[in-house]
């Protein structure tokens, strides 16, 4: 790498701090190196920055084409590519996620600007789904590789938005597996029964939280972060008073690579309708859906 930035690393499993850098004046080459640091550290802090909304957009469509969020509204800034969570609004994303994997391509990464930092607390922490993933012993690895899980916006109100995406993924530029589900999106795995799943995904989204895999960050306004949607959750503590407000500029996603190909049919219930078989309508919703579009190409 040709630049003379500093970079710390934070944490065994992820994370890095690049000093040195104005990500106002970035040149190709910047964003190449920018790009290498993400594929090893999965998240990048860049204290410091102090960018304008517009600058921020600029500084995200250096990484692909980017989407406002499909679903929630803005408070403050009215801008067609920035996202904008402020505490005042219960903007505070406390439970662990990747982003918007209710999506059938969800997002690649996300861009943080820090506007507005409480005086304490409010911190972010990233875990690595990669290390999850390795850590697994081999059953579970292999269990999970044969599996995919179905997503939806309920968080946002909208249960009826829906993906399904493999229980594994494979990061398309380095080849190296994740654990793909989470506490915030995910509700049932759909090869299994409801009380499988249901007992699998509480253990699998309780693994990613392991503070072996994690790097937990304390902000200071200005401080732009950058992360890996394919291979990371985050997670933000709820224990500031007065306000947080931070800015997202997302990057467009790709489609979802599985590990290996399911190793049976979607589990479907038979018989009469049960107060227990909620996520089984949800996912017959799904798949008549899908084979609906499918039949209409
Ligand atoms: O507020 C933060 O630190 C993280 C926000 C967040 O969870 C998100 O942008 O998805």
């Amino acid at each position: 790498m040709a630049n003379q930035w500093q970079i710390k690393r934070l944490a065994g499993a992820l994370g890095a701090e690049v000093s040195g850098t104005d990500l106002t004046t970035t040149t190709n080459s910047d964003i190449q190196d920018i790009k290498a640091l993400l594929t090893e550290h999965k998240v990048l802090f860049f204290p410091g920055q102090n960018i304008s909304p517009e600058q921020h957009v600029a500084f995200g469509h250096n990484f692909g084409e980017l989407e406002n969020h499909p679903n929630l509204k803005n408070p403050f800034t009215d801008h067609p590519y920035i996202f904008e969570l402020a505490a005042t609004q219960g903007g505070v994303a406390d439970e662990w996620h990747t982003d918007i994997t209710f999506q059938e391509q969800p997002s690649i990464m996300s861009i943080l600007h820090m506007v507005k930092c409480p005086e304490y607390g409010g911190d972010t922490m990233w875990t690595s789904l990669e290390q999850a993933y390795d850590e697994l012993s081999k059953p579970m690895q292999q269990l999970c590789e044969g599996t995919t899980a179905l997503h939806d916006a309920a968080p946002h109100s909208r249960p009826e938005v829906m993906a399904v995406h493999p229980v594994v993924r494979v990061h398309p530029e380095t080849g190296r597996k994740s654990l793909y589900v989470n506490e915030h999106f995910t509700r049932r795995i759909v090869e299994m029964n409801n009380t499988e799943s249901r007992v699998v995904l509480d253990y699998l989204t309780d693994w990613v939280k392991n503070p072996r895999f994690t790097v937990r960050y304390h902000w200071t306004p200005g401080t732009i972060a950058i992360w890996d949607n394919r291979c990371t959750q985050h997670f933000v503590l709820n224990d500031f008073e007065g306000e947080r407000v931070i800015q997202r500029v997302t990057v467009m996603g790709d489609q979802v690579e599985a590990a290996a190909q399911p190793v049976a049919q979607p589990w479907v219930r038979e018989g009469r309708k049960s107060a227990t078989s909620r996520y089984d309508r949800q996912m017959r919703q799904y798949f008549r859906e899908r084979d609906q579009e499918a039949a209409d190409v």
